[in-house]
């Protein structure tokens, strides 16, 4: 039997069903392979309480999911079961992915599963049974004493052949009660995104080659949610869900047809919207778009290789307004050669543009991001490199013209200029 673990952590958000491991348990499943989630976001469960719930089930393998921020956690997790249970142990997500090598050192972890865990977990976990799981494509792990990595193991070709995530495995309907807004869920209909941002890390995470569900099958899940669930606010969660326009034309078809009554958000770019499209998707519900602008400052959009203009996020700012759909920006401070007046200019090209909403993140060089991996080639000193300090609303790096004490004061400014204390900067 395995079991999977969604790390504790407390988010502005509220929880949510990781679906990531949800996808993972599903494709277990059908190869009718016994899987059992421990939701450590839902009750706030503490490490002992992890490993005694996960003790009493006994399983063979237990599966750990990390991003930079719950990655400290995730470890001292897996730590604590080996000293308690004989289990093997597997890491996968963002940051064992990226920190493969120095993550399967640890003498607590047996395998890390890189990238797309689905069919990779599934081999590993077969494998296991017959003692051939070294060879597993996608997984760095120890053998014969040393850390060995395996081949990449390609892309799921074909995203309508995984099953849906398994909801039902998580405890979905305490996880709703708990989200911001009530009744929230994510899903994901689509993979990836072929733009190079510099200080990004998912773009690389798979492999910069954007994947969609058909339209038809992202609707059946959307279905599923709605009226199993009772998911009223839909969070589609791709990097980049209008990446194919004509797809995210049909999925908002298929919704103004059924009227689900259902409200959603998504992420997307400026020149991947036009006011046509984004007229339909406020029909078929969507309520606000998080556009990823970063800077108001063209010469630092240039250097992290945005690849958009600002007259671009003028124009789809307006066509949001005037069909009614919430335009939220999405700003990062401290990016290659900040100083406090570039910062000041983002924040006066926020007012102007007068955005519904924003979001506003410090700088984190994330493993597998550009910025992460040649932090000097940026002008970028990395101050603080504990990854549980990787949430985003704290500052960690300087440039050579904006240091943390003057990062820091920027932020007692935003934080109370009425402005923003109006549209929020974290929360969409
Ligand atoms: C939905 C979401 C949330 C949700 C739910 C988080 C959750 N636990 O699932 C909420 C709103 C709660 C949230 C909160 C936070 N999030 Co968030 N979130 C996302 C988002 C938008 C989608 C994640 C997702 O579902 N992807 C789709 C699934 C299919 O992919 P996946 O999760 O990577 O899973 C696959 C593989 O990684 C692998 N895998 C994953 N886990 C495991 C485990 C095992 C055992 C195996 C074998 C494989 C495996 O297999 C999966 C299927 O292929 C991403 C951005 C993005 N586009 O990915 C940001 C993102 C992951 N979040 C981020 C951050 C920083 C946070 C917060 C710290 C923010 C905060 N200040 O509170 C918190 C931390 C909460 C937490 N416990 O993770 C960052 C992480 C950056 C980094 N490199 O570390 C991201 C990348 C956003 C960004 N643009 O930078 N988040
Ligand atoms: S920031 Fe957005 S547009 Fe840029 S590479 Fe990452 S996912 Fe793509």
């Amino acid at each position: 039997m395995i079991v999977l673990i969604n790390p504790p952590y407390v988010s502005e958000w509220g929880p949510r069903v990781n679906i990531g491991l949800g996808y993972v348990a599903g494709v277990l499943r059908e190869h009718g392979i016994e899987v059992r989630i421990v939701d450590a976001t839902a009750r706030k469960t503490t490490v002992d309480e992890i490993v005694n719930s996960v003790s009493s089930m006994g399983p063979d393998i237990v599966g750990v999911s990390s991003i930079a921020a719950t990655y400290p956690g995730s470890l001292q997790i897996l730590k604590a079961l080996k000293d308690n249970i004989s289990v093997f142990t597997v890491m996968g997500g963002l940051m064992p992915t990226y920190l493969d090598t120095e993550t399967a050192e640890l003498d607590y972890v047996d395998a890390v599963v890189r990238g797309e865990g689905e069919h990779t977990f599934l081999e590993l976990v077969q494998s296991y049974y017959d003692g051939t799981f070294t060879s597993t494509r996608g997984i760095t792990c120890r053998k014969n004493g040393a850390v060995v990595r395996n081949p990449d193991r390609p892309l799921i070709d074909d995203l309508d052949t995984l099953p849906f995530p398994a909801y039902d495995l998580f405890p979905t309907r305490e996880l709703m009660q708990q989200s911001i807004p009530k009744n929230a869920a994510v899903m994901s209909t689509s993979r990836g995104c072929p733009y190079n941002c510099a200080f990004c890390s998912m773009n690389t995470f798979f492999r910069r080659k954007w994947r969609g569900r058909s339209a038809a099958n992202v609707f059946e899940e959307m279905k599923m949610l709605r009226y199993q669930y009772g998911v009223e606010e839909l969070q589609i969660v791709d990097e980049l869900f209008t990446f194919d326009m004509k797809r995210t034309e049909q999925i908002s078809d298929l919704l103004i047809e059924d009227q689900t009554g259902m409200r959603w958000i998504c992420e997307s770019r400026v020149d991947r919207l036009s006011e046509p499209l984004l007229k339909k998707m406020k029909k078929a519900g969507c309520y606000a778009v998080c556009l990823g602008v970063e800077s108001g400052v063209q010469s630092i959009l240039d250097r992290v290789g945005k690849g958009i203009d600002l007259h671009q996020v003028e124009h789809v700012v307006q066509a949001c307004k005037k069909v009614g759909i919430k335009a939220i920006g999405s700003f990062i401070i401290g990016l290659p050669s900040e100083t406090e007046d570039t910062a000041r200019q983002t924040l006066e090209f926020i007012k102007r543009l007068n955005f519904d909403r924003v979001i506003i993140h410090n700088l984190n060089p994330y493993p597998g991001s550009d910025i992460y991996e040649n932090p000097e080639a940026y002008g970028i000193t990395v101050v603080n490199k504990q990854f549980s300090t990787y949430h985003f609303f704290a500052p960690v790096c300087e440039t050579d013209g904006f240091s943390i004490k003057q990062q820091a004061r920027l932020w007692l400014d935003i934080l109370c200029d009425p402005f923003f204390i109006k549209r929020g900067i974290t929360i969409p």
